[in-house]
């Protein structure tokens, strides 16, 4: 299961988003992080339960973490700093309500004291690794070479995700979680009316945010909690009244789900029907292995349909009938909605 954490400058609207999200009902205030784990709504789910008359519908989950305010020029504390490492992706709130409303100043704010925070980290690790360098162990060395070279790029204003890095520094970049290597979602909180009116805006804060190609949402936080208690056609009757067609729930799981590189895959049976998150680029028998690792290891071959064919023919008897069952092996690269049945023998 991945984690977002949602950060910004105090009062931006973190809290309130975070209830728009998870219906948790998170007080406003207080200094302990909120978190929820909220089910990815997946309609292919449903389809594929009613078709093989699952007992089960079983979701992929998202967990969010809702992080006290990055207040400029304070620092993050150590609570913040650990809750924010351990998290994959984070979602940078902005008040864009509000006469005095700056979103982009906030935004910048936040990013320097990301860079900050992340400077101080390996700053300290780079003096380390050179000390350990000095002694000839060649390891180290290299990690303080890749050290100083990333607080170079912090110095210069850049987050660390704007830079191209190779896999290996990747690894050794794993050990210190740098926050401003990690995908960032920038979120305008705007008024009940504005959301799409600000949509431009948040795209472009977005790209400044991140040089990259970044992500940006408009949302209309506290009208979107508020819709979280009501029916769901009655929320979203609501939501188009004001312009908002896709929900911040269902936009932020999008975009999380292309900055982390995640595709979905599904399994469907009388016991249940689940959708899965898996990495972009993972194999049959890595799919095999976020099911069970005995299925990982034990693994002969899988049965794939794509969710469109299944759909098309009705049911995985039909699509076998109708040669649209194919037979991979464990080179087989997952792709976005195939329908997976592992064969493995252990
Ligand atoms: N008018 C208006 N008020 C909002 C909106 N979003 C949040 N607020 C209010 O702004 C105040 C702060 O909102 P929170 O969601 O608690 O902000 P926060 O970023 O979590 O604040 P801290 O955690 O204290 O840093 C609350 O009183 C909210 O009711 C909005 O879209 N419009
Ligand atoms: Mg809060």
């Amino acid at each position: 299961m991945k984690q977002v954490g949602i950060t910004g400058a105090p009062y931006s609207g973190k809290t309130t988003f975070f209830n728009a999200l998870t219906h948790a009902g998170a007080s406003s205030g207080g200094g302990r992080a909120n978190v929820a784990v909220v089910p990815v709504p997946d309609e292919r789910v449903d389809r594929l339960a009613d078709l093989h008359e699952s007992r089960k519908s079983v979701y992929a989950q998202l967990k969010f973490v809702d992080v006290a305010g990055l207040a400029r020029g304070t620092g993050l504390s150590a609570q913040i700093l650990g809750a924010l490492r351990e998290v994959d992706a984070l979602a940078i709130v902005a008040r864009a309500y509000g006469e005095d409303a700056d979103p982009q100043a906030e935004l910048a704010d936040v990013a320097l004291e990301l860079a900050l925070a992340d400077l101080q980290a390996l700053g300290g690790a780079a003096e380390r690794a050179t000390k350990k360098g000095r002694s000839g162990d060649k390891a180290a060395r290299a990690e303080a070479d890749l050290l100083h070279r990333a607080a170079q790029v912090l110095e210069a204003g850049r987050p660390l995700r704007a830079e191209s890095w190779e896999a290996a520094e990747l690894a050794l970049f794993r050990n210190y979680a740098p926050l401003t290597l990690k995908p960032s979602l920038v979120v305008l909180n705007t008024d009940d009316e504005s959301a799409r009116q600000q949509a431009g805006l948040a795209a472009e804060l977005a790209v400044a945010f991140n040089p990259q190609g970044g992500e940006g949402l408009a949302v209309p936080a506290r009208l979107e909690a508020e819709v979280g208690g009501m029916a769901p056609g009655d929320a979203a009757e609501l939501l188009a009244e004001f312009g908002v067609t896709v929900g911040a729930l269902p936009a932020v799981i999008a975009a999380a789900y292309r900055m982390l590189g995640l595709l979905t895959f599904l399994t469907t049976g009388e016991d249940e029907s689940r959708a899965w998150e898996i990495r972009r680029g993972a194999t049959a028998p890595e799919a095999a292995g976020a099911i069970h690792s005995d299925l990982q290891r034990g693994f002969i071959r899988a049965e794939v349909v794509s969710y469109h064919d299944l759909i098309g023919v009705g049911s995985w008897e039909a699509a076998k009938a109708a040669g649209r069952l194919r037979v991979e092996g464990k080179d087989y690269l997952v792709a976005e909605g195939d329908v997976m049945n592992i064969r493995f023998a252990v």
